[in-house]
């Protein structure tokens, strides 16, 4: 192993750049990575993940670990996080075990245009970019990806304006970007041991159900990997970062939320399943700003809580 970092992690990346590493990673490693477009975000931005096997992904039957970050466009911790673990799996192998016992799905920016507008006209846009056919959308564009998933689609913590940050969109699934989640934890699903979507911010590590608060059948493991992550996570973390709250969505975050990935994906199935909120130090506006300084800190302990929860996901 080299350990050599062909994207940097002192600064934050452009949505160029990111696509530019994931091509890199795939030429370099033609073995274990294939690069998969599903299609185009609204504005026609190739909708972008990498496969990881060390086999053949499609004729095998090695749990799944699908990771997704980027929804929201203004945590901008979050791509940098799943590119982290495309290194770790490609560039710098210190845990060669998740790579030969797993196959990986990691989409590093689920929301390529809102991503791309956060680095232009508004550092702080949150949903996609789409309009639809409602009255003032095309004055207030975007959908919540996170309210967008057919899990009690536009029940509770949403808005039906469109101007506001939790507009759910005129159906579940009418943004592409989600589609491309849910197509791909349907075509995987009878595999996927553990969905992991990338977050900020607050540290912590959230499961379902986020719309009530009420408990899966699967709660006791929900909860136990849930802190065997951030235990890991927490051991490697620094003085002046929180220690990581782990629990059900509505009890950590004190709201509900319909429409969740994370609560899409354990209803289909997926028996671990989490959100998490990264790090991001400072309240308000500026949360969503983590000083770049803390970029690889943030990338290093997250991998430590995804070695641990891979390895337990194996186990269950
Ligand atoms: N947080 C999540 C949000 O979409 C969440 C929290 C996750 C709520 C899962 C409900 C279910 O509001 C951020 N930072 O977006
Ligand atoms: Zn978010």
């Amino acid at each position: 192993r080299t350990g050599k970092r062909s994207l940097p992690y002192d600064n934050y990346q452009t949505l160029d750049a990111i696509y530019a590493y994931l091509d890199d990673i795939a030429a370099r490693f033609p073995s274990t990575v294939t690069l998969v477009t599903h299609g185009n975000s609204f504005e026609g931005r190739p909708l972008r993940y990498l496969k990881i096997s060390t086999t053949n992904f499609e004729d095998e039957d090695k749990p799944v670990i699908f990771i997704d970050g980027g929804i929201h466009a203004r945590e901008w911790i979050s791509p940098p996080s799943v590119t982290w673990m495309i290194h770790k799996l490609t560039e710098d192998v210190t845990e060669p075990d998740l790579l030969n016992n797993f196959d990986w799905i990691l989409m590093p920016v689920v929301n390529p245009d809102g991503y791309a507008y956060t680095f232009g006209p508004d550092r702080f846009w949150r949903k996609t970019r789409s309009t639809d056919s409602h009255a003032w959308s095309t004055f207030c564009p975007g959908v919540d990806g996170n309210r967008n998933y057919d899990y009690f689609w536009n029940t509770v913590g949403v808005s039906s304006n469109p101007c506001s940050d939790t507009y759910p969109g005129n159906r579940a699934f009418s943004e592409p970007e989600t589609r491309a989640v849910r197509d791909v934890l349907d075509k995987y699903l009878h595999r996927m041991a553990l969905y992991l979507t990338m977050h900020s911010y607050g540290s912590m590590i959230l499961y379902p159900w986020g719309h009530d608060g009420s408990l899966s059948h699967n709660a006791f493991a929900l909860h136990t990997v849930g802190v065997n992550m951030a235990t890991a996570i927490d051991a490697l973390s620094l003085p002046n970062f929180p220690n990581y709250i782990v629990g059900n969505a509505v009890l950590v975050l004190n709201y509900p939320a319909s429409g969740a990935s994370e609560d899409y994906a354990h209803l289909i199935g997926v028996p671990l399943s989490y959100t998490y909120e990264l790090p991001g130090l400072a309240g308000g506006f500026q949360g969503f700003h983590l000083d770049p300084i803390y970029i690889e800190q943030v990338c290093r302990e997250t991998w430590a809580g995804i070695v641990v929860g891979t390895r337990r996901a194996g186990e269950l």
